[in-house]
């Protein structure tokens, strides 16, 4: 295969971002077909790239000439489209969550090594962000000595007025759950939220900010401060705190601005801004791996991890309890 025929289900923003990206900026994949249950949007990008419609996603995923299929689309629907595309052994890239469920990322886990090959990856896209990069080789290379402790922020400006109070974990700390497992290479065995006083901020409804608390399989504890209508800025900050020393994430490089009386450097407005390259360099990475037939990125046992944990918090948001977390042991098909 030297071309990656891709079918994409859910054109809303972000599916819309991946059709753009995958059609003007990257290399070795091509958009043959779209579906959405909102046709005019579809309509117009289809247009736009060449592509054609498609009624819904059981049309896109049996197509012939979709080789791999982009899901897009509402987190509750993701788990039924994944398991159709597994049916008919397609290259799969899932936004998060896999599953809304671990039971549900379970049965997906199962299919997938039935059929005896890993398909999925899975849109934590932080992964393939430079400054996590970064922070991970100086993680592995344990240039500080053993990590004991992490403070992190995961900030937005705003939020949609639908957004509600779980998906501070959901929608938002999951990011954190993924990449913090990731750079540790190590799952989490509880799961705590304090809700500080709530900001008067534009959303009454939400209690906001909170407070997550997660502690490591080998006792790190680590501190997000997630606050989604923070009102200034798309704000993402992770600090090591190490047995020798400290290792920050990068700040995103921006200008230094000297004007009238003051100095500052500009943030982020939002996450596409913030992540863009890191989309960029994972969707570029899904192509490649595909076209060799093999699947590299975040797996369905990751996406397991990230929505056992977020489990885990949702109910800690409500029993305001340390709740435990009981993970698997990761299947042998996964390491
Ligand atoms: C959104 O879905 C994301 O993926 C962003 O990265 C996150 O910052 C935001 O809170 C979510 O709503």
């Amino acid at each position: 295969m030297d071309e990656l025929r891709i079918g994409v289900i859910g054109t809303g923003r972000i599916g819309t971002s991946h059709i753009e990206r995958i059609m003007e900026r990257l290399r070795g994949g091509k958009i043959v077909a779209i579906t959405d249950i909102y046709k005019p949007h579809a309509n117009e990008l289809a247009a736009k790239y060449g592509c054609r419609v498609e009624e819904d996603d059981d049309a896109l995923i049996a197509a012939d000439d979709v080789d791999a299929v982009i899901i897009a689309t509402n987190g509750e629907a993701h788990a039924a489209s994944v398991l159709k595309a597994l049916e008919h052994k397609k290259y799969i890239f899932c936004e998060k969550p896999l599953s809304t469920t671990a039971e549900g990322c379970k049965e997906i886990m199962e299919k997938e090594i039935a059929g005896g090959k890993r398909l999925i990856q899975v849109g934590f896209n932080r992964r393939f962000d430079r400054a996590y990069k970064k922070l991970k080789e100086a993680m592995d290379g344990r240039i500080c000595g053993e990590p004991l402790i992490l403070h992190c922020t995961h900030r937005n400006p705003q939020v949609a007025p639908s957004y509600t109070t779980d998906m501070h974990i959901t929608d938002t700390l999951i990011h954190e759950i993924d990449v913090l497992h990731w750079l540790l290479g190590e799952s989490y065995r509880s799961a705590q939220i304090i809700f500080p006083r709530s900001t008067t901020n534009k959303e009454p409804h939400l209690k906001d900010p909170q407070l997550a608390i997660m502690t490591t399989q080998s006792g790190i504890v680590i501190e997000v401060e997630i606050f989604v209508d923070c009102t200034f800025a798309y704000d993402i900050n992770c600090e090591v705190v190490c047995e020798k020393g400290v290792v920050k994430l990068p700040e995103p490089a921006n200008v230094l601005v000297r004007r009238d009386y003051m100095r500052y450097s500009p943030l982020e407005p939002d996450w596409l801004a913030r992540f863009i390259d890191s989309y960029d360099a994972e969707f570029q990475s899904w192509i490649d791996s595909s076209l060799k037939g093999i699947s590299t990125g975040p797996s369905a046992w990751d996406g397991y991890i990230a929505t056992l944990t977020a489990e885990a918090f949702v109910k800690a948001q409500e029993t305001g309890a340390i709740e435990p977390i009981d993970c698997d042991t990761m299947p042998e098909f996964y390491k």
